[in-house]
């Protein structure tokens, strides 16, 4: 990773109005790399950090988290961590995984520390989306080095839980019951072409690319460990040519000896040097997080999560699996007769998401020409008589339009929304329905200026429902 620089990267994608038929990237306001999925009590949870683009490098100062029930709409829950939760971090908030344990959650995080090595660290929560704390006030693995990036923990069924971290070297080491010590020493696991396909070459970039072609793969980063019929899997960045793939080796054991089995996602348009993922079952389904660089104007520091759902084959393999824009099918649908988070989001452009203490997060710089998708909304056989939504707005407002189906689709509800008295005095205000809508629907809110520039913010929009008839 941190040798090979987006002079290679050169796909070039026709990005333009890709929303329309996409579900990949699955999160459009902001960057989301390194994902690390995560379900807790019927519900997916995605862990992830966050690139800020347009800077050369990795430059990132927290991590952000979003959850879902049906694999298309993600709830964003806003950036419960960041550098300044560790009094001994300075820069680098890489990736990052979170696991739970009898009811509490310990999210483990790797930084730069202020006396300039790499450490994993971990915060400890009694919810999936926080607030989270730092659990030690200093590191929890640190040894001088620059290897220390990285963490994935995996409690096995005889309750021992295993932290697995490392750049171009994979370490490991038992976790005490807390989740937040160790006593045994920390395991090396050594490099072999059995191993992980390849050997590492300790030499200048372009010399390492050259021998390591001749290798399958190499290990180097972004370790994923788990268990799936007795097998353990461990999931990597591995490398052969220009960037990243997704590779994996098996074992009996959750310690190895590993056994190379091959590439899972290998180069693809996907705009990215890195990728990093992770792998979990959800409802009888299989799904593979990864990351691209693939929204708009993005590339190798502006990453973002995708999914795709996979079948392994009857021996246990995992297929190829390849980046796709349309991502996975929803697997439920969404009830607008609650109260929906306005950041309930299958697709949308134009708009962000901030947060505050008193309305949590909701969806901001809304502008003329921008929407929300939300798919699969069941309406049922009776319909809506009436929908609400919960807005703010400091200067001019805008209208907030209901459509169905597609981003002209009929429009259903229309909302003018005044100057409420600031960006954070949300107001609930309501439409009737004009037409009878009954049955299951991707609903659009589309947002429209009212005589004012395209540039300016509209409104900010915390929630909506609709009311039954
Ligand atoms: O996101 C920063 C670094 O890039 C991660 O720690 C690596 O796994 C790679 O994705």
């Amino acid at each position: 990773m941190i040798q090979l620089k987006s002079k290679y990267i050169t796909v070039s994608l026709l990005l333009i109005g890709m929303g329309i038929c996409a579900q990949n990237p699955v999160i459009q306001t902001h960057f989301t790399p390194d994902p690390a999925p995560m379900v807790y009590k019927d519900k997916m949870y995605v862990y992830t950090g966050d690139d800020q683009n347009g800077f050369d490098f990795y430059t990132m100062t927290k991590w952000r988290v979003f959850s879902s029930n049906d694999m298309v709409n993600w709830t964003d829950h806003g950036s419960p961590i960041s550098l300044e939760s560790f009094s001994w971090a300075r820069d680098r908030a890489w990736a990052a995984q979170c696991v739970e344990r009898n009811g509490k959650f310990y999210w483990y995080i790797c930084v730069q520390t202020v006396d300039n090595n790499l450490a994993v660290g971990v915060a400890v929560s009694d919810s999936p989306t926080g607030p989270f704390k730092d659990a030690l006030g200093k590191p929890l693995v640190t040894t001088g080095t620059w290897d220390n990036i990285d963490p994935t923990v995996f409690i096995d069924d005889d309750v021992q839980a295993y932290l697995y971290w490392g750049n171009s070297k994979l370490f490991y080491v038992k976790l005490n019951k807390d989740m937040v010590s160790y006593e045994g020493k920390i395991t090396e696991i050594p490099q072999s072409v059995e191993a992980f396909g390849g050997l590492r070459v300790p030499a200048k970039s372009d010399q390492v690319l050259q021998k390591q072609e001749q290798y399958k793969d190499v290990y180097v980063e972004g370790p994923w460990l788990y268990k799936r019929n007795k097998q353990y899997y461990m999931m990597y960045a591995g490398m052969t040519g220009r960037s990243e793939s997704l590779s994996y080796s098996t074992s009996n054991s959750p310690t190895g000896p590993w056994k190379y089995q091959g590439k899972i996602m290998t180069d693809q348009p996907t705009n990215s040097f890195t990728n990093h993922g992770g792998i979990v079952d959800f409802r009888g389904k299989s799904y593979l997080f990864y990351h691209t660089g693939l929204l708009p104007g993005a590339g190798s520091y502006g990453r973002s999560t995708a999914i795709e759902e996979f079948k392994y084959n009857a021996d246990g393999s995992i297929p190829n699996i390849l980046m796709t824009k349309e991502g996975v099918n929803p697997i439920a649908t969404l009830n607008p007769y609650q109260k929906n988070e306005a950041e309930t989001i299958a697709w949308s452009e134009k708009c962000s998401t901030s947060e505050n203490k008193k309305n949590g997060v909701y969806v901001s710089e809304i502008r003329t020409g921008g929407y929300i998708k939300v798919r699969s909304v069941d309406f049922g056989t009776k319909g809506a008589s009436e929908f609400s939504a919960s807005v703010a707005a400091g200067l001019d407002g805008g209208i907030l339009e209901v459509r169905l189906d597609q981003l002209d689709g009929n429009k259903i509800a229309e909302i003018e929304i005044p100057r409420t008295g600031g960006w954070e005095e949300f107001k609930t205000l309501t439409s009737k329905i004009s037409e009878s809508v009954s049955g299951v629907h991707d609903v659009y809110f589309v947002f429209k200026g009212k005589n004012i520039s395209a540039g300016r913010k509209l409104f900010n929009f915390d929630y909506w429902s609709f009311k039954k008839k």
